[in-house]
């Protein structure tokens, strides 16, 4: 192998062994560049004739061809090389299942929600709506809570600038729908009987495992020259035996004091078996609506009576699907809340 062949194969060791592109440049500038040891050969002609120019400048021009093609063979190389490490990196499994986005579902208290409304639209009550920012007339006053009452400490809630507040229960929706049926009656030989629940969110200063600061409710009402007590007492035992799907609920009405209401009576349950088997437990307030109230509907008291009531749907719903604190309906964790999709 003479000194050509040498300086083609050290060019070739040299191009191997470039384990980068800037590695390869610096090994082609040791070669073809103007130092490189192709150009010292070509410089070394100058001293031959023109017929051993002619010669010894094919022989280079030979070597400089190989030691190109070596050069571009690698440089084609090195490509390939980032190429396929670039695709391996990137590599996309097409063949992978696609990432599901889950399927989501209704929140616990929403179910129940609806469940109320349907077994409450099947007795022929309407629902009400009505805002949560409210004014304090419709909230405690037009409820025959006047400012100095003490009921008023027990609804301790948010207040907003304007002196309007964040309502403590639904009642303000019935008394709007109440005012608004009144009203739109007015001329009426007789007025239809007012019967209508209210479900919503009411807000209260309060947080422990059974309170939150926001909480739902749903009250109802029915109001017209001849529902009486009896009335409420059929109309919520067959919703609660309904929406528990348990026809041998035992139901109790137990004397109690609300302002709006007179007589007043908190209602109990027991279940006749499971868990809850023998307890009672206490799930609403009732009573039949104070005359002030029924007054401040614009109705004569002497003339229409009727009954109310006021549930708390979270407390329905931690029964039914044995929660024990509140604070979980409202934590927004799937874990918790895809139990129930
Ligand atoms: C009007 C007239 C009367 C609604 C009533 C209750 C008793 C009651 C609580 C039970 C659990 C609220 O969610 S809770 O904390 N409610 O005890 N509510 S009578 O009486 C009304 C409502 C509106 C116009």
């Amino acid at each position: 192998m003479n000194d050509l062949d040498l300086l083609v194969q050290s060019a070739e060791t040299d191009f191997s062994a470039a384990a980068t592109p800037a590695d390869l440049e610096n090994a082609k500038a040791r070669f073809l560049g103007k130092t490189g040891r192709v150009t010292e050969l070509l410089k070394g002609m100058a001293a031959l004739s023109v017929e051993e120019k002619k010669t010894r400048g094919a022989e280079i021009n030979g070597v400089k061809q190989r030691i190109e093609a070596a050069l571009t063979a690698r440089r084609q190389a090195l490509a390939d090389a980032e190429l396929q490490a670039q695709l391996k990196a990137e590599a996309l499994d097409v063949t992978l299942p696609g990432r599901a986005r889950g399927q989501g579902g209704l929140h616990p208290v929403s179910r129940s929600l609806e469940r109320i409304e349907q077994i409450f639209g099947s007795m022929g009550f309407d629902v009400a709506d009505g805002p949560e920012i409210e004014e304090d007339w419709y909230n405690f006053t037009a409820l025959n809570t006047p400012e100095d009452h003490p009921a008023r400490s027990m609804h301790d809630t948010f207040y907003v600038e304007g002196g309007k507040l964040l309502r403590t229960h639904t009642s303000p929706m019935q008394v709007r729908y109440a005012m608004q049926h009144v009203k739109k009656y007015a001329g009426a030989k007789s007025m239809p009987e007012i019967r209508v629940i209210a479900p919503g969110r009411t807000y209260r200063v309060d947080s422990d495992a059974t309170h939150s600061p926001m909480f739902h409710q749903c009250e109802g009402l029915w109001i017209g020259e001849n529902v009486s007590f009896k009335d409420l007492r059929s109309v919520f035992t067959d919703f609660l035996r309904q929406f528990f799907e348990a026809d041998d609920l035992v139901i109790r009405f137990r004397p109690s004091f609300f302002p709006f209401t007179e007589p007043s009576a908190e209602v109990d349950i027991a279940f006749q078996s499971g868990p809850l088997k023998g307890r009672w437990l206490e799930v609403a307030g009732s009573g039949q609506v104070h005359p002030n109230v029924v007054r401040n509907f614009g109705l004569d008291p002497e003339r229409y009576i009727g009954f109310a009531f006021g549930m708390g749907p979270d407390r329905l719903t931690m029964l039914r699907y044995g929660v024990n604190d509140l604070r979980q309906f409202f934590d927004g964790d799937l874990r918790f809340l895809s139990q129930f999709r």
